[in-house]
């Protein structure tokens, strides 16, 4: 049942093993050679891994650009690595690059279930190879103010759900987190109700600009943005953009959603990244880029309005928030 999409044309993929994808070098570095490693600001004796060290652990990862690519300046690699909600290493900004490490994704495997022809377990690999990957640099908007641009790596999530067939009754997708309260920190406590679960409208999971992300800035996932494999919907506030999936369900339903859950007044299931409607404790009118000073004006759909816009027509996005 393998199902084959375009080639990247022109880059050899003898260089990247499957097993590059979720292991990071550093495991392979054990022993003598991780003196090399550590001799960044890491020899200064700072407290965790340096970013710039990060970067050099991290296996590399080769992708095509894609389209739908901003032109936008990036967001420097290090805030994109120390700035981070993942509520399953804690809930400070920091807590997820600080306990990066507490996140095991070694082995994983990602359930496929629900209203479709073809459920399974797969592994990691089945999804990457031989399928190529896209680099594609996206704004990621949280409800908390702030964005960043991010040349992520990955591909349509469309391949897992024509892989997955999924039957005519399926009109959602429910996306589910990893469960692993002995070594996630964040889980010993109730901030949320685990797992993290989220969930798009079949349209929403099917369009090109929704991917799965195995990577990005040229290297895998660090832990912290969701390893070994996260959702990005570039036009929804970042909470929708699940980390550390291990599990896809289609269902007939609107599925119940983490934040929704917790706050519903304050966290709709749509999500949409949108200025005119406020979150009831601030105003989403503005962003601050991750970087800058001055605060921007949030576009409507996170800027991605023409492309999507059109699978919200008739509906009232301040009720359907
Ligand atoms: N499993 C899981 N996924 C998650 C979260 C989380 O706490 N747990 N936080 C979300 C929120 S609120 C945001 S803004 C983005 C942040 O992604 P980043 O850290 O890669 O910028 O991840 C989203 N995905
Ligand atoms: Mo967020």
């Amino acid at each position: 049942m393998l199902i084959r999409v375009r080639r990247r044309s022109d880059i050899p993929r003898s260089e990247v093993t499957p097993e590059a994808v979720y292991r990071r070098r550093r495991e392979f570095m054990k022993g003598g050679l991780a003196l090399g490693a550590g001799f960044g600001l890491g020899a200064l004796g700072l407290a965790g891994p340096a970013a710039a060290d990060l970067r050099d652990e991290l296996e590399p990862l080769e992708a095509e650009p894609g389209e739908f690519s901003t032109d936008e300046t990036l967001t420097p690699f290090e805030d994109a690595t120390t700035y981070n909600n993942f509520y399953e290493l804690g809930t400070g900004k920091e807590d997820p690059h600080r306990l990066a490490d507490r996140l095991q994704t070694d082995p994983w495997s990602i359930r496929v279930e629900g209203l479709c022809d073809n459920p399974g377990e797969y592994a990691l690999e089945d999804f990457i190879d031989p399928w190529s990957l896209e680099e594609r640099i996206y704004r990621l908007r949280c409800v908390e103010g702030w964005s960043m641009v991010i040349p992520w790596i990955g591909f349509e999530l469309n391949r897992i759900i024509d892989r997955a067939e999924p039957t005519g009754s399926a009109r959602y997708v429910a996306f589910e987190s990893i469960h692993d309260p002995d070594n996630l920190p964040g889980q010993r406590r109730s901030v949320l109700e685990w797992p993290y679960v989220e969930g798009l409208r079949m349209d929403e999971a099917r369009h090109p600009l929704t991917i799965v992300s195995v990577g990005m800035y040229d290297h895998v996932l660090p832990n912290q943005n969701g390893a070994p494999i996260r959702l990005v919907v570039p036009w929804k506030y970042g909470f929708k953009s699940i980390k550390s999936i291990v599990r896809i369900r289609f269902v007939e339903d609107e599925p119940p959603t983490s934040w929704n859950r917790m706050q519903p007044n304050e966290y709709g299931f749509y999500s949409n990244v949108n200025p005119d409607v406020d979150h009831p404790r601030w105003s989403q009118a503005t962003e601050r880029r991750i970087g800058e000073f001055r605060r921007r004006r949030t576009e409507m759909f996170n800027g991605y309005g023409e492309e999507v816009a059109s699978m919200y027509e008739g509906m009232d996005l301040t009720e359907k928030y």
